[in-house]
């Protein structure tokens, strides 16, 4: 095995021997399998024009399920690739083989010549440094893009431009090519899809479940047994809201399913009580004590410690699997059936008290520009110097109380604009308010980084000003999967620059493409709290 495509890599170099994230060498062999027939099957979706969308779906399902934690389940990972490979055949019927790529041309339904051939398709098989780095750069923004297309379009919304694109650029990513400025507009176009694919998202949640409010959530336990959903899946959240709303069942968000609290949709159900818990790394302590059953839709899965008591009460669905853990698949309607995991619940105890706390979120861009008016007023009259995006993502590493520290010394008159995980870092200092406008505005999940993009529009409009950069705004962006892969290429797209990117700059930019970056955009990693700090409150 080799993979590098996430934070914590090791030595932040690459993972050879096992994950970090505990992947091991079987499971991230048979996902860099379903990477390569995904792009067959791409390719040959190309070769045909119009295909129906179940084909499409089947690109963004796969590249979702390989995303860093997503899914543990090597068989089921593998039965992904039977199905895939079924799939292309179904499309071959029409196109010349001679004229297809070997990514396109590879067949088998055997699962020992499948595990072999999963062995012999990773990443280092590029051969040039600069051209695995761009290409793998591409195809992680795609597994993000590919995320948040697969959210949007189980709600039923689709942008074909998304979905052509990502057929496209995987392709392309299975053409040698050293051509490192064809490389690098691959790479700002998938930043541009992946601003389609988010507004397409944040199209599909508010339409969907209104637009995101200020709420204040609350962290306590309640009396009742619950049920702990975490992940991102806001159409997993409403099913089992509504079937569990008469059950006497409690409902908690845990770490990215929390700003489900924001959205008027799912405030409506009374047994909906609130938040429990702190980002995904915490999960083996906290799942532990929330003693009721808890729903994973999406990453991050921690694997389980071997004296955990909670795997028969954790459950998957859609993109995720863990090991012996009962997964929940939806019918041929998208409808799951999520009655087994309230029952369980009516059995166990209610959670255990972590925190009696209520912390304010829902900025999603919305309620922030209808607030406009006061936000301009306060950046006029001088209370409000900057704003700072301190979007993206939490870690297990300890470096990460950089963040917590950086937050804690920004000068009183600075906004904290924050989405993803990465807000468990700050959002319970009690940092306060300036005149009404708390000092962390959170929009909601990573994918929300899209309503952190339109305030800055929003703003720029309202000053007149012709380029984005000339906003009093400071990026200071947190990075761990793949999904901040594609915020970061989107940033990149609109314009944006001078962006501190951490903990650690990824491991799978050469020096070469790191460079470019530098040359154009202006991105640094981060030095210290001090050093970062001085440099922007400049
Ligand atoms: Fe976090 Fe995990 Fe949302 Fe990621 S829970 S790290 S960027 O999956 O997707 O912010
Ligand atoms: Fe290593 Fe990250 Fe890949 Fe897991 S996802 S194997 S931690 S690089």
């Amino acid at each position: 095995m080799f993979c590098y495509q996430c934070q914590e890599t090791f030595k932040n170099q690459g993972c050879k021997i096992q994950g970090v994230c505990g992947k091991n060498e079987d499971t991230a062999n048979m996902q860099d399998l379903l990477v390569y027939v995904t792009k067959g099957l791409a390719e040959v979706i190309n070769k045909r024009g119009e295909v129906e969308e179940k084909y499409y779906d089947r690109l963004s399902n796969n590249l979702f399920v390989t995303i860093t934690n997503a899914n543990f389940d090597t068989e089921a990972i593998l039965n992904l690739v039977k199905e895939t490979l079924a799939m292309k055949d179904e499309l071959l019927k029409d196109v010349e083989s001679d004229k297809l790529s070997e990514f396109a041309r590879y067949r088998s339904d055997d699962s020992d010549e499948l595990r072999r051939k999963a062995i012999e398709v990773g990443v280092l098989n590029i051969m040039n440094e600069d051209e695995r780095s761009l290409t793998e750069l591409v195809i992680y923004g795609l597994k993000g893009m590919a995320a948040y297309n697969h959210h949007a379009n189980v709600q039923g919304f689709r942008d074909e431009k998304v979905d052509k694109f990502l057929a496209y650029a995987l392709e392309e990513t299975t053409k040698a090519c050293t051509d490192i400025t064809k490389l690098i507009d691959l790479v700002m176009e998938t930043g541009s899809h992946g601003v389609m694919a988010m507004a397409l998202l944040d199209k599909a949640n508010t339409e969907t479940f209104g637009n995101p409010e200020i709420t204040e959530v609350d962290y306590s336990a309640g009396k009742k047994p619950g049920i702990l959903i975490s992940g991102h899946d806001l159409n997993d959240m409403k099913m089992l809201l509504e079937q569990a709303k008469d059950s006497g069942v409690d409902i908690y968000t845990h770490s990215e399913m929390l700003p489900a609290n924001y959205y008027p949709e799912f405030k409506k159900y009374d047994n909906f009580h609130g938040n429990y818990g702190n980002s995904w790394w915490s999960q083996n302590e906290e799942f532990e004590k929330f003693n009721g059953p808890i729903l994973m839709t999406t990453n991050c899965i921690v694997p389980m410690k071997k004296n955990n008591t909670y795997r028969e009460r954790m459950f998957t669905t859609g993109n995720a699997g863990y090991p012996g853990c009962k997964h929940i698949e939806a019918d041929l309607n998208g409808k799951k059936d999520f009655s087994e995991i309230i029952e369980l619940a009516k059995k166990c105890k209610a959670p255990t008290n972590l925190e009696d706390i209520k912390v304010v979120g829902g900025f999603a861009h919305k309620q922030v520009i209808d607030l406009a008016d006061k936000v301009i007023d306060e950046i006029k009259k001088g209370n409000i110097k900057k704003f700072v995006v301190m979007a993206g993502c939490d870690g297990r590493h300890k470096e990460r109380s950089y963040y917590t520290d950086f937050a804690k010394a920004l000068p009183k008159d600075y906004v904290i604009l924050t989405a993803g995980c990465a807000k468990y870092r700050y959002n319970k200092l009690g940092l306060g308010d300036i005149n009404g406008i708390p000092r962390v505005l959170d929009a909601g999940q990573c994918n929300d980084s899209f309503s952190l993009v339109q305030i800055a529009l929003a703003l720029k409009d309202a000053f007149g000003l012709d380029d984005i950069n000339d906003l009093p705004i400071e990026y200071n962006i947190a990075w761990y999967e793949q999904k901040a892969v594609i915020v970061l290429l989107a940033l990149l797209s609109l314009g944006v620059k001078n962006i501190h990117l951490g903990p650690t700059l990824p491991a799978f930019l050469s020096p070469t493409v790191v460079n470019f970056l530098v040359e154009n955009f202006n991105i640094s990693g981060n030095t210290s709290v001090e050093k970062d700090l001085e440099e922007m409150t400049r």
